[in-house]
């Protein structure tokens, strides 16, 4: 069994004018490929093979560097590309808003600590929104690690991801990760984020 790219939930202009449509073509067609790829080179006739994206992310400490790289490369795009959608953005509602304000004080102090993680990852990596113990954190990761990983420095269930690697915003935004970042905001699907907050609590 090898793994494959899952086509994208939306159209390739659909998160235009905040991402455009051809970071998205060369992201997911290209840089997703090449991850999934490289992953079913790596573990075609070991004992890897058979197991699930899940299990491997797990066990990234003890694989071989091209499984976790590009293990982690495939949970992670599809985890991201999940967390947009057309015509989102906006605020979260509910019990997910209610815990954000609960752990960062507001929404807006939440989204510039977020920001604020991906902007400062040094490199390339993912800033996060975890479950860690019940509650809401925020943390990042470098390369194509992700806090499910049992070598995270801070372990937890994500429920958001924004990939802060060049690819994912050099097109527009060239050098300005902080403006990709901001930009995010517009395209955050938080219904699906809260669906995934409430099967972590
Ligand atoms: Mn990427």
């Amino acid at each position: 069994m090898s793994f494959t790219v899952a086509p994208l939930p939306y159209a390739h202009d659909a998160l235009e004018p905040h991402i455009d449509t051809t970071t998205m073509q060369i992201h997911h067609g290209k840089h997703h490929q090449a991850y999934v790829d490289n992953l079913n080179k790596a573990i075609a006739g070991t004992p890897n093979e058979g197991k699930t994206i899940e299990q491997l992310v797990a066990e990234a400490g003890s694989i071989s560097p091209t499984v976790r790289n590009n293990g982690g490369g495939h949970w992670n795009h599809t985890f991201f590309w999940e967390s947009m959608a057309p015509n989102a953005g906006g605020a979260p509602a509910g019990d997910l808003a209610a815990a954000i304000d609960a752990a960062f004080g507001s929404f807006d102090a939440f989204k510039e600590k977020f920001a604020n993680a991906g902007i400062t990852r040094f490199g390339s990596g993912w800033a996060w929104l975890i479950v860690k113990d019940g509650k809401l954190e925020v943390s990042s990761t470098p390369n194509q690690d992700n806090p499910l990983m049992d070598v995270a420095d801070v372990k937890g269930v994500p429920i958001l991801g924004a990939d802060v690697w060049e690819h994912a915003y050099y097109l527009k935004y060239q050098n300005l990760r902080a403006k990709y970042l901001d930009a995010f905001w517009n395209v955050v699907n938080w219904t699906k984020v809260a669906e995934r907050f409430g099967a972590a609590k």
